[in-house]
């Protein structure tokens, strides 16, 4: 939808006629939605309070809708809990394999849709909690497949199944989803949202590509762009730990290693790397003097290292993705080095990428560990470029309609690469000149781990993050998004905030800004590094 703005940027945008019951404030625009944790400044309103309650009856007449191969199963009213509103549930599919659920405040909408992107394989339906305590309609599927997250096997040999995964289940099940928000509020016309992180990053990504008219705003984090690069480059760090696993008791002098080479580059010395693409670091440095021990690494986990770091290449030393950047490795037995026995298996990144070699590419015998040749195989990924990757830096489309994209992603993410993210979205500039600012965003994150974790300030309305600053047009990824497609203002930067023990309750231990890539944080010289007014969003001086 078009989303009229007036020139001095302010909310010119109505909800339809019939809508509105009770308008909290002139215009088009009410209070902002009561969210959880401290309180926080809110520059300006962002959500409008819409006070049409929706009864049983108008729930219950869902289910004689008329959608396109498309079956409402059950409908339900689920009651208010905690900070998540009253609403109607609708759960279906479409050609009756791609399960969805769709939940409809019944009194609390804030007039949106937001779809809630899925990680890994997908295979359960999201939780659409995020997007009903913002007040949001929302909507998520299974992709037309079940199973773990980390569980492809659904998929094997099953081309229409591994399509509906890539992007075209998400895109059936938006197209059905607006249809019954439509009818459930008799509202013709509402502005459309996605947020996801990781595979659900990807699916926003596939849909400024591939569904410009989807969505009018994406919110994307830690993005699996191309499958296939990830998963060699994955297999190649699986290799490299094969016959030199590194037990999580070593995990902390690496981290001790690199925190001291590269913390102090970004300017500030704060526990927090916030350059680690200018720390030339290598893992050499703590080789054994002499006998192995917790705070040295043996020569082969010095060498597993340096390929970690390296990336995948072949025999003429080629490079075939990116590695990893130094920084923040406590998440490293989680994503890449697992329990250190076992080969380091079972990582997630070595989940994600076997069950994609045995249940997309080699079949299940395949052994892709001791079996993959980074000379030859990674041509049998090729034929799942197409359908599986999420490359096209085009979105010509998608910003001709006024669409916003903002993609943010970890500088210390050990699943999808920081520098995978900063290619992709040069990619976009490459493309779209100098004028990319205008609809697509990249925010890098210090010491943030994959879409969730890490010793930075890392709350700031991601998925899976707690729930508290909704809305807030700085502080909430959502509400920036909103912010930028109904207000017309772009987000020049966001406000991340490290919660003391990352618990809510324990009070603000820290907040930094967020800059708009390719600008980067710096600190103005005076006042409290803990707080965010004290820094500047400037462009890199090394
Ligand atoms: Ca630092």
């Amino acid at each position: 939808m078009n989303v009229q703005r007036s020139s001095s940027g302010s909310a010119q945008r109505c909800l339809p006629a019939g809508l509105i019951v009770a308008a909290l404030a002139a215009g088009c625009t009410a209070e902002t939605q009561t969210s959880a944790g401290p309180a926080v400044e809110s520059r300006q309103p962002l959500v409008t309070a819409v006070g049409n309650v929706r009864s049983q009856a108008d729930c219950e007449k869902l289910l004689s809708l008329s959608l396109k191969d498309t079956e409402i199963t059950s409908v339900e009213i689920v009651p208010e809990s905690g900070m998540v509103p009253e609403y109607c549930s609708v759960q279906g599919g479409v050609e009756t394999l791609i399960l969805f659920e769709i939940a409809l405040p019944t009194a609390a909408w804030n007039g949106r849709f937001y779809y809630v992107g899925g990680g890994g394989y997908n295979g359960n339906i999201p939780d659409l909690t995020p997007a009903l305590a913002r007040g949001y309609a929302a909507t998520a599927t299974d992709t037309g497949h079940r199973g773990e997250h980390w569980d492809a096997s659904a998929l094997y040999e099953d081309p229409q199944a591994q399509l509906n995964y890539a992007h075209r289940g998400a895109h059936l099940v938006t197209v059905i989803a607006k249809q019954v928000v439509a009818a459930y509020y008799d509202a013709a016309e509402f502005p459309s949202y996605f947020m996801g992180c990781s595979n659900g990053g990807k699916m926003g990504l596939m849909a400024v590509q591939r569904h410009p008219e989807d969505f009018d705003g994406v919110v994307v984090g830690g993005p699996v762009i191309d499958r296939t690069g990830l998963m060699v480059m994955f297999d190649w760090s699986q290799r490299a730990l094969l016959d030199a696993e590194i037990p999580p008791y070593k995990i902390p002098a690496m981290e001790k290693a690199t925190l001291a080479q590269c913390d102090a580059i970004d300017g500030l010395a704060d526990g927090v790397i916030g350059r680690p693409d200018r720390c030339d670091f290598d893992p050499g440095v703590l080789l054994c003097a002499a006998e192995d021990n917790a705070q040295c690494l043996t020569a082969p986990q010095v060498d597993a290292w340096r390929k970690i770091l390296d990336g995948p290449k072949n025999s003429a030393g080629e490079s075939l993705y990116v590695g990893y950047l130094p920084g923040h490795e406590d998440d490293y037995p989680d994503y890449v080095t697992g329990s250190g026995v076992m080969h380091g298996y079972p990582s997630s990144n070595f989940m994600y990428m076997d069950n994609f070699m045995r249940w997309f590419v080699f079949g299940h015998d395949y052994d892709p560990v001791h079996e993959f040749d980074f000379d030859t195989d990674p041509a049998a990924l090729d034929r799942f470029v197409a359908d599986q990757d999420a490359v096209d830096a085009d979105l010509s489309e998608f910003r001709a309609r006024g669409g916003k994209l903002i993609i943010y992603n970890g500088w210390a993410d050990h699943s999808t690469p920081p520098q995978r993210a900063i290619q992709y979205y040069e990619e976009v500039r490459h493309m779209h000149g100098a004028e990319t600012g205008e609809f697509a965003r990249l925010f890098m994150v210090p010491g943030f781990h994959h879409c969730s974790g890490g010793p930075g300030p890392n709350v700031f309305g991601s998925t899976g993050r707690p729930l508290v600053n909704l809305n807030h047009p700085e502080r909430d990824l959502m509400g920036a998004i909103v912010d930028w497609v109904e207000h017309g203002v772009a987000p020049d930067r966001l406000i991340a905030t490290k919660f003391a023990g990352d618990d809510p309750s324990r009070g603000v231990e820290r907040t930094r800004p967020l800059c708009h890539y390719p600008q980067v944080s710096q600190y103005a010289g005076s006042g409290s590094i803990d707080d965010e007014a004290n820094f500047v969003c400037a462009s890199p001086t090394n």
